[in-house]
């Protein structure tokens, strides 16, 4: 029996308040208005974004469905949608892509006007939600919310990839690999020949690593505190790995020796904390150093640094989505992934069923999985 037009029951993973578990309940989710798509999440990413959301780092309206890194089909489509039909094989897209604001349009933008990133209403455009649980409103988050049997979300928030697609790569292609992959290639435009930085060897950090070496990088320095991930980033193409906690001395100061006083040429902080986003800005080259701030800093946080770090040249830039524009480049990527471009298999340590979502999130706490994907 087609499920078109009509309120469909299923089943998702709810945040009810900032530090509360993710409860499965079972919620009914509205058909799409206009201009909006209704998509059956066949699998989805655990990314530490939605840790943050969980954890009340990052301001949300609760209850919310967190889950922003997945791959789906079209269910139903609303009155005007022509970007995607019944059936297709899509990516909800936690950065949309209006292709008609100031950031779509210029060639070096990205934060299209339409996102809730900053806004975090968790709403469609027209201010109401698609997602109820015993009559009430739930909250989206991102655009997307995919940690759900089936979800809605705006024409700008979808795009079409090839059938074929494997789903737990093409969950990658949703956020933690663009991400990390743009970071590099895109905002940093690391260069041939330099030596970069990568804090934080996890789900974006990794990619980031793919993206350094890629452009040409011939040595690409990993950090983390946890030495398990080293095997790894190795296997991507770091050519050293160092734990900050094997040095008394500053991190920033160990990687100024191990570069000849000189620093390196581009840093990627992917982890989210202040302290660290400074050691990286500290560790680029204090002339042309460029250093990229990938993980998502606290929404109360607030930083103090010595205007000198920047006055003698250094570039300190944010990157969201990897600076990437989503419509047009996630499903190139999901094609390069395919023609193995990339060697994604290390990236994707864990598949299990959406119900165990919560062991799903253990696993990240824990720090032994790099990408948990949850099928549904
Ligand atoms: P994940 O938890 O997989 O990786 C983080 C890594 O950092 C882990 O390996 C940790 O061991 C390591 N780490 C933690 N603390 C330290 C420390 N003090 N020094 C060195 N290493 C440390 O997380 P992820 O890769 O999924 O996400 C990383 C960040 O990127 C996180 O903040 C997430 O919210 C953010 C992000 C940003 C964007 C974007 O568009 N900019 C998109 N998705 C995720
Ligand atoms: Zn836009
Ligand atoms: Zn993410």
């Amino acid at each position: 029996m087609s499920t078109s037009g009509n309120v469909i029951k299923c089943k998702a993973a709810i945040v009810f308040e900032a530090k509360g578990p993710f409860k499965i309940v079972e919620i009914e989710v509205a058909p799409p208005k206009a201009h909006e798509v209704r998509i059956k999440i066949l699998g989805t990413g655990i990314c530490r974004t939605d840790e943050h959301v969980q954890a009340g780092a990052i301001k949300v309206n609760y209850p919310v469905i967190p889950g922003h890194e997945a791959v789906g089909i079209v269910e139903s489509i609303g009155e005007g949608v022509t970007c995607v039909k019944p059936g297709d094989k899509v990516i909800p897209l936690c950065l949309p892509q209006c292709g008609r604001c100031p950031p779509c349009k210029n060639p070096e933008g990205n934060m299209c006007q339409k996102s809730d990133f900053l806004t975090a209403k968790g709403v469609m455009y027209d201010g109401t939600s698609r997602f109820s649980y015993k009559g009430k409103p739930v909250h989206n988050f991102v655009n997307t919310s995919t940690f759900t049997e089936y979800t809605v979300v705006h024409e700008d928030a979808v795009v079409k990839i090839d059938p074929a697609a494997p789903i737990e790569k093409a969950c990658l292609m949703g956020c933690g690999f663009s991400t990390g992959y743009g970071a590099a290639t895109k905002t940093a435009k690391v260069t041939p020949g330099s030596t970069c930085a990568v804090f934080g060897l996890g789900g974006v950090g990794l990619p980031v690593i793919i993206g350094c070496k890629t452009s040409g990088a011939s040595r690409i320095i990993g950090i983390d505190i946890n030495k398990a991930k080293f095997p790894i980033a190795k296997e991507l193409g770091a050519t050293e790995c160092i734990s900050p906690l094997d040095f008394k001395k500053p991190i920033n100061e160990v990687l100024l020796d191990m570069t000849d006083g000189e620093g390196v040429d581009y840093s990627f902080e992917v982890i989210g904390h202040t302290d660290t986003m400074a050691a990286a800005l500290a560790s680029c080259n204090l002339n042309y150093g460029v250093s990229v701030m990938v993980g998502v800093p606290p929404s109360a946080a607030e930083m103090t640094l010595s205007p000198r770090l920047i006055f003698t040249g250094r570039t300190w830039k944010g990157s969201v989505f990897g600076g990437l524009k989503s419509k047009d480049d996630i499903p190139k990527l999901v094609l390069a992934g395919m023609e193995k471009k990339f060697n994604l298999d290390p990236l994707v340590t864990h598949v299990l069923p959406f119900e165990k979502i919560n062991e799903g999130f253990e696993l990240l706490h824990k720090g032994q999985s790099i990408r948990t994907v949850l099928k549904m």
